[in-house]
């Protein structure tokens, strides 16, 4: 679906829900964030529901003024023409939401930039999925345009948490400006950038600085150090009084090993079960890997929810790493 059609769909319809996947990250909130505040001012009937709780990094956001948490409150809207499901076209990663969402039996439309896996659940063809878009808050933007709703401050912030997040502030455009054009725009709403960059990027407790003290020093290095992995457990975070989400960032940390190719971070979140995220500087093609394993993702940063032995996954995801390197170029 394009652009105009998705903002059509949207004006003919008046109780829409908005939603992303479990685990939210800055991505998929601004995103939603941004939708909300957008169709609050076209007098909408709009509700957030989100699986669980958000991160407290993004508290500046003052999600849970906004948001309502399935896993809290399972109380569905009676009616609902349209759910508009943001930074994912895999209704796995809504469940139980996904579910009770259906009975209710809306229209679903994902409005997303991954791939659609080649393996897995296909999305509503209602869906606007374009995967040359760096970030969700870009189709978001994009949409908000469509729709002629004037951007003020709360759009604006969260469009632009939405674009610096998932850009790793402007570092991933996949070549093209539009994050910069679109972050331009913005900056004329008065939002203050450094405040949300900070929040976004510069906000370790010292807490966490213990854990990553911690952490990095257990990395194990494959392949003349092209290749690391790092498994870390949930029980370790809890014990450092640590959030799951505080783990996200941490293999992008290991990533910024100057010789590193590719990277796994393998979080067990109970015995048996990992969540495990793979990066790549771009030699690396991960998402095939990641789908092999059962998720899915962005080529170059994917990942997946595995059930399983430690030491077989760890073998397959260094195995698959290690295959996919390219030859090392000898010579000046
Ligand atoms: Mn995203």
């Amino acid at each position: 679906m394009m652009v105009d059609q998705l903002a059509r769909r949207i004006l003919s319809g008046n109780s829409i829900v908005l939603t992303t996947h479990r685990q939210c990250d800055g991505d998929g909130l601004g995103a939603e964030l941004a939708l909300f505040f957008a169709l609050r001012k076209l007098h909408k009937n709009v509700t957030i529901i989100n699986v669980d709780a958000t991160p407290r990094k993004y508290r500046f956001l003052q999600p849970n003024r906004w948001i309502q948490y399935f896993n809290e409150n399972p109380n569905l809207p009676d009616k609902m023409d349209l759910v508009l499901i943001f930074d994912t076209n895999d209704e796995r990663l809504l469940e139980p939401l996904y579910s009770a969402l259906r009975e209710k039996k809306p229209s679903f439309v994902f409005l997303d930039h991954h791939p659609i896996l080649s393996q897995g659940p296909k999305p509503s063809n209602e869906s606007l999925i374009d995967v040359t878009a760096a970030s969700t808050g870009e189709l978001a933007y994009r949409l908000i345009q469509k729709l002629q709703v004037a951007i003020d401050y709360d759009i604006a912030r969260s469009l632009y948490t939405s674009i610096t997040f998932d850009t790793q502030l402007y570092r991933f455009i996949r070549n093209s400006p539009n994050s910069h054009l679109i972050a331009a725009d913005l900056l004329r709403f008065n939002i203050n950038p450094e405040e949300i960059h900070r929040h976004l990027f510069g906000n370790q407790t010292v807490k966490k600085m213990a854990f990553l003290a911690k952490i990095l020093g257990e990395i194990e290095y494959f392949c003349d150090n092209r290749v690391a992995v790092l498994r870390l457990k949930d029980s370790e975070l809890l014990s450092h009084e640590l959030e799951s989400d505080e783990s996200r960032d941490v293999v992008d940390m290991v990533m910024t090993v100057e010789s590193l190719e590719a990277a796994a971070l393998f979080r067990e979140d109970a015995p048996r079960e990992f969540k495990v995220s793979l990066r790549s500087k771009g030699q690396v093609e991960v998402l095939s890997l990641a789908e092999s394993i059962g998720g899915g993702g962005h080529l170059f940063a994917a990942g997946a929810y595995y059930k399983g032995d430690y030491e077989e996954l760890k073998r397959h995801v260094v195995d698959g790493l290690s295959r996919s390197l390219p030859s090392l170029l000898t010579g000046s």
